[in-house]
């Protein structure tokens, strides 16, 4: 794990970006979030239990033991002024009500998903739609499932023709950069366009 301290030139002030990592359970939340962050990541997993047994689906997660319980964090400096911090959602229904807390004040959200369980990540797409909050959706490329190409993705999830969609594989550093970066500036986008959309509509 590389640790690079942001610039502490005096006069530059990092600027620190709060993002999102959204989707359904075993998807790769806590792999993508520990594959980037330069601090340990803070993880609340919790073992599974008999009792989650029937309620946390396992069909097609392999060697999953643990559940993702409040959320995961990290931390990476993208260039030497500015900080991303990572938020790793609850993927399970019975979490939902945490999810308006740490979308407060994030840019975004990376909806990863699997193709073997696609429509798990159906409520997390649904969600920043509502919301209006900008989301890109990175297709964590398991080895056994099924290749699908980014068109016949965004097809399946009805998504907007702007809303960038990407494979990945959640346990690659570069490739999570990657992620991160698309979605920066998937938001920068989409704040650029309401701007001008506000400043159209003015009298
Ligand atoms: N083969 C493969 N396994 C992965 C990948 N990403 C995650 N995993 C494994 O899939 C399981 C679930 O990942 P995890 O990050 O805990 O999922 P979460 O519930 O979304 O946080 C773990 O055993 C990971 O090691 C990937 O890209 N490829
Ligand atoms: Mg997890």
């Amino acid at each position: 794990m590389d640790y690079r301290p942001y610039d502490q030139t005096p006069g530059t002030v990092p600027t620190a970006i709060k993002i999102l990592v959204a989707g359904g359970f075993g998807v790769g939340k806590t792999t993508l979030v520990g594959s980037v962050s330069e601090i340990r990541p803070l993880r609340t997993e919790e073992t599974l239990t008999e009792a989650s047994v029937g309620i946390d689906d396992l069909g097609g997660v392999e060697a999953k033991t643990t559940t993702t319980v409040v959320m995961d964090f990290g931390r990476i400096t993208l260039t030497d002024t500015l900080l991303l911090y990572l938020f790793g959602t609850p993927g399970q229904d019975r979490f939902w009500f945490v999810w308006d807390e740490l979308s407060t004040g994030a840019i975004g959200a990376i909806v990863l998903a699997d193709t073997r369980r696609l429509a798990d990540c159906f409520a997390s797409v649904d969600y920043f739609e509502q919301r209006s909050m900008p989301f890109i959706v990175a297709v964590n490329c398991f080895d056994k499932a099924q290749r699908y190409r980014t068109d016949e993705i965004r097809a399946a999830l009805e998504l907007d023709p702007d809303i960038p969609v990407l494979l990945c594989d959640a346990r690659h550093r570069e490739c999570v950069k990657t992620v991160l970066v698309s979605l920066v500036e998937h938001a920068m986008r989409t704040v650029g366009r309401r701007r001008t959309a506000v400043a159209t509509t003015r009298p």
